[in-house]
C-alpha cells in the first residue's frame, strides 16, 4: 500500500427495504471482511464501515404497500441486517444508518456547501404528477412500458428486464403507482449536479490515473464517460429523506444517491471524533467494495461530489465484484429467490464460514457466477471436511497419542521437512500478492494449498508405521505437522475467523499476527495442546435436499403468481359479435378419438340437435366423468374433419392458472338450446 498510512474501507450500504441475500455477501460483504480483517492481522490502521440505506423511493414504496410509515420500515429491516451481518461475523467496526441525525447533517451540509460555491444547476422542467395523489411521482412511483425492449412493467428510472436507466417520461403509456392513474406534466424545479463539467477532469483520473482498477470497473467507467456525462438531478420531490436545506425547496428531498455514500463519512463520524483523518488526510486510502450496478454512482457521480467539494479524499481504488447467480437464475428480492442471510443462520447454525467460504471460493470477481447447493456441499464436505478438517484432527490427534499433546523436539530436519517449511513462505508471498490486489479467489485457494500441503506431507510420512521403527523420526514429521497447523490459524484467520478462533483453542495459542505466517517456531516444544473436536462436520444430503427443495416451492408459486391475465384484445363491433351462435348444451357420451392422445369425440345435446363436437379436452377428463356435463357450445362454426370424424361446432372452455381446462357452464336453469348473446 505504498504511499499510504491507513485505510478507510467502506461497504456499499444495503437498502433498509428488506433482508440481506447471498448475493450481497458475495459480491460486497464478504471481500470486504477478508480485507479489513487481512489488513488488521497486519496490524495495519483499518476502518470497516458499514450502514443501511434507508431513503429512496423503494422504501416509500414497501411503506405504502405494508399500510406503514417509511421509518418503521427502516427500524425493521435496519434491525434484522444489522444483527445478521453480525452473527455471521462480519467486522465492521461501525453499523450505521442514513436516517440518523448525524447523517442528516452532514448530507445537508455537503449539498450546503456545493449550493453555495455554485456548483448546481437550477432548473425547472415537467415532471409527472398524481392529481388524486397530490403527490410528484418520483422515479419508481412511474411504471409503464419499456420503450426499448416493450417490457409493460419498466420503473420510471429503470426497466428491469433489459436494465436499461430510464427517465419516467421516456416510459410508454406511464401510470402512477400510487392511484394507476395517468400522470399529468406538471413544473417543478431541481438542483443538477453536471457532471459534463466534470468529464475532462474524469478522464484524467480515472482513465488516465487508474488503469489498474479491475477491468469491469474500469471498463464501465470508460464507457460512460465516452458516452457522454450529463447533469444529473441531485433533488427529489419526495417526503421522506434529507430535505433540501435551502429556501424555496420545501416538500423536496435530497436524491438517494446523492445522500447515500456521504452515509460512508457520517458513519465514519459516528465512529470517532477523529474521522477527518480518515476522510481528508491524503495519506489515508480509500477504497470502496461495491456491487457492479453502483459502479457509476462510486466511481463518477460520488467522487464528483467530493471534488466539487474539494475538500475530502478520493477513492484509490473501488474493487467492484460482478452478479452471483442462484442454481441458475437472477437472484431477486421480488420473486424471493435468494438464500437469505438471516434463514442462513438459523437453518445452518455454526456454518457461518462454511458459506463464507463457498462464496469466496466461488466469488463473482470477473463474471457473474452460480451458487448452487450441490457446490455448497461439495466445498464443504471434499474441501473443509476432507483437506483442512481432516489435517487438522489427524496431527492433533497423533500429539495426544504419542505425546500426550506436549510438542515434541525436533530432531535434524530431512530435505522433505525442509521443502514443506519452504513451501509454506512461498505461499504465504503469492496468497499476499493476491489479496492485495483484491483476488480473493485466488488468494484462498492459495491458503487451501497450505493445508493441502499439510495433508500431502501426513501422508507421504506415515508417522503412523514409521513410529514402529523410528520414534525419533516421528518427533520430527509431528513437530512441522504442529507449525504447519499453527500457520493455517493466521492464513485461514481472514476467510474463516470463527473456525480458527476454534482451532487456536484446541492448539492452546493465542491470535497472531499476518508477520508471524510462516516461521516454523510458532509452537514451541514442550507446548501442550488440548484434545481436539471436529473442525468441521459434513453436510448430509437431506440438509441440501431441505434447501433444493425450498428453492422448488418459490419457483412453484412464482409460475403460479406470474401465470397473469392475458391482455385484452383489440375492440371488434357488437355485429363480428352477432354473428356467433352460442348455446347451452349438454354432454350425453363421450369417448376417445384412436391414437390421439388429446381429442374426445362428445355427443351433445344442443337443443337444436345432438351433434357430434371433437374436443381436445383427453388429457384433462376421463370420457365416463364428463357424461351429463352442462356446457357452452359454439354451433354455427363450420364443420370440420378431425381425423376422420366430422365435427360440428366448439365447446367453450377457459384455462386455469394451473393450466387446467375447465368447461363453462351454464347454471342449471337454463335449458339446452338457450342462445348466449
Ligand atoms: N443502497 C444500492 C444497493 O443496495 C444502494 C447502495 C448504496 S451505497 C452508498 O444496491
Ligand atoms: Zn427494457
Amino acid at each position: 500500500m505504498s504511499n499510504f498510512k491507513r485505510t478507510l474501507i467502506t461497504s456499499a450500504l444495503p437498502y433498509a427495504n428488506g433482508p440481506v441475500h447471498i448475493g450481497h455477501l458475495a459480491g460486497v460483504y464478504v471481500p470486504a471482511d477478508i480485507f479489513a480483517r487481512y489488513l488488521r492481522l497486519k496490524g495495519e490502521e483499518v476502518l470497516f464501515i458499514g450502514g443501511s440505506d434507508e431513503h429512496g423511493v423503494p422504501i416509500t414504496l414497501k411503506a405504502k404497500k405494508e399500510g406503514t410509515t417509511p421509518q418503521a420500515i427502516v427500524d425493521k429491516y435496519h434491525g434484522m441486517i444489522k444483527d445478521s451481518f453480525e452473527k455471521f461475523g462480519i467486522s465492521f467496526d461501525v453499523y450505521s444508518r442514513t436516517s440518523s441525525k448525524i447523517h442528516h447533517e452532514t448530507a445537508s451540509e455537503i449539498f450546503k456547501t456545493l449550493y453555495d460555491k455554485g456548483e448546481f444547476v437550477e432548473q425547472t422542467s415537467g415532471q409527472f404528477y398524481d392529481e388524486e395523489a397530490g403527490q410528484f411521482l418520483a422515479d419508481r412511483y412511474v411504471t409503464g412500458t419499456c420503450p426499448k425492449c416493450g417490457f409493460e412493467k419498466a420503473y420510471g428510472d429503470q426497466c428491469e428486464s433489459c436494465g436499461t436507466s430510464l427517465n419516467a417520461t421516456d416510459l410508454i403509456n406511464p401510470k402512477s403507482v400510487l392511484s394507476g392513474n395517468v400522470p399529468v406534466m406538471k413544473e417543478t424545479k431541481h438542483w443538477y449536479l453536471p457532471l459534463d463539467k466534470y468529464e475532462p477532469w474524469l478522464k484524467e483520473w480515472i482513465l488516465e490515473d487508474h488503469k489498474e482498477w479491475k477491468p469491469n470497473v474500469y471498463g464501465q467507467c470508460k464507457s460512460w464517460i465516452d458516452g457522454g456525462l450529463n447533469p444529473r438531478a441531485v433533488t427529489r420531490d419526495l417526503d421522506w429523506g434529507v430535505p433540501v436545506p435551502i429556501e424555496g425547496a420545501e416538500g423536496k428531498v435530497l436524491y438517494v444517491w446523492f445522500d447515500a455514500p456521504i452515509g460512508y463519512i457520517s458513519a465514519t463520524k459516528e465512529l470517532t471524533p477523529d474521522w477527518k483523518k480518515y476522510w481528508k488526510d491524503p495519506e489515508t486510502r480509500l477504497l470502496h467494495f461495491i456491487g457492479k450496478d453502483n459502479i457509476v454512482f462510486h466511481c463518477i457521480i460520488f467522487p464528483s461530489i467530493l471534488k466539487a467539494e474539494g475538500s475530502y479524499n478520493l477513492p484509490d481504488n473501488v474493487p467492484a465484484n460482478e452478479f452471483l447467480n442462484l442454481e441458475g437464475d437472477k437472484i431477486s428480492t421480488s420473486r424471493n429467490w435468494a438464500v437469505w442471510l438471516h434463514e442462513y443462520l438459523e437453518e445452518f447454525p455454526g456454518k457461518e464460514d462454511v458459506l463464507k467460504y463457498t462464496l469466496t471460493a466461488n466469488a463473482p470477481e470477473t463474471k457473474d457466477n452460480d451458487f448452487t447447493w450441490k457446490d455448497f456441499q461439495a466445498r464443504n464436505n471434499s474441501e473443509l471436511v476432507a483437506i483442512l478438517g481432516n489435517f487438522v484432527n489427524r496431527v492433533l490427534v497423533l500429539t495426544n497419542k504419542y505425546y500426550e499433546g506436549v510438542v515434541p523436539v525436533a530432531g535434524k530436519l530431512e530435505l522433505r521437512d525442509e521443502e514443506a517449511l519452504a513451501t509454506l513462505i512461498q505461499l504465504k508471498s503469492e496468497i499476499e500478492k493476491a489479496l492485495d490486489t483484491f483476488h480473493f479467489r485466488e488468494a484462498l485457494r492459495l491458503t487451501m494449498e497450505m493445508a493441502r500441503l499439510g495433508n500431502k506431507y501426513l501422508a507421504d510420512m506415515e508417522p503412523w508405521i514409521v513410529v514402529k521403527t523410528n520414534p525419533e523420526r516421528v518427533k520430527t514429521v509431528m513437530y512441522i505437522c504442529l507449525q504447519i497447523t499453527a500457520n493455517l490459524t493466521i492464513a485461514f484467520e481472514p476467510f474463516l475467523p470463527f473456525t480458527m478462533n476454534k482451532l487456536r483453542s484446541f492448539l492452546n495459542l493465542g491470535k497472531l499476527q499476518w508477520s508471524e505466517l510462516g516461521r516454523r517456531d510458532l509452537l514451541k516444544a514442550g507446548h501442550r495442546v488440548n484434545t481436539p473436536e471436529l473442525l468441521f462436520e459434513k453436510i448430509e444430503d437431506d440438509a441440501i435436499q431441505r434447501q433444493v427443495d425450498k428453492l422448488l416451492a418459490t419457483k412453484k408459486s412464482n409460475e403460479l403468481e406470474q401465470a397473469t391475465v392475458a391482455p385484452a384484445k383489440p375492440h371488434i363491433e357488437y355485429d363480428d359479435f352477432a354473428k356467433m351462435d352460442i348455446r347451452t348444451g349438454t354432454i350425453v357420451a363421450a369417448e376417445k378419438v384412436a391414437k390421439t392422445m388429446k381429442l374426445l369425440k362428445l355427443t351433445i345435446n344442443t337443443g337444436i340437435d345432438q351433434r357430434t363436437v371433437v374436443s381436445g379436452i383427453a388429457e384433462h377428463y376421463e370420457p365416463e366423468q364428463i357424461v351429463g356435463q352442462r356446457v357452452s357450445i359454439l354451433v354455427n362454426l363450420a364443420p370440420k374433419n378431425l381425423k376422420g370424424i366430422d365435427s360440428q361446432g366448439m365447446i367453450l372452455m377457459a384455462e386455469s392458472k394451473e393450466g387446467k381446462l375447465v368447461f363453462v357452464e351454464p347454471s342449471e336453469a337454463i335449458n339446452d338450446g338457450a342462445e348466449i348473446k
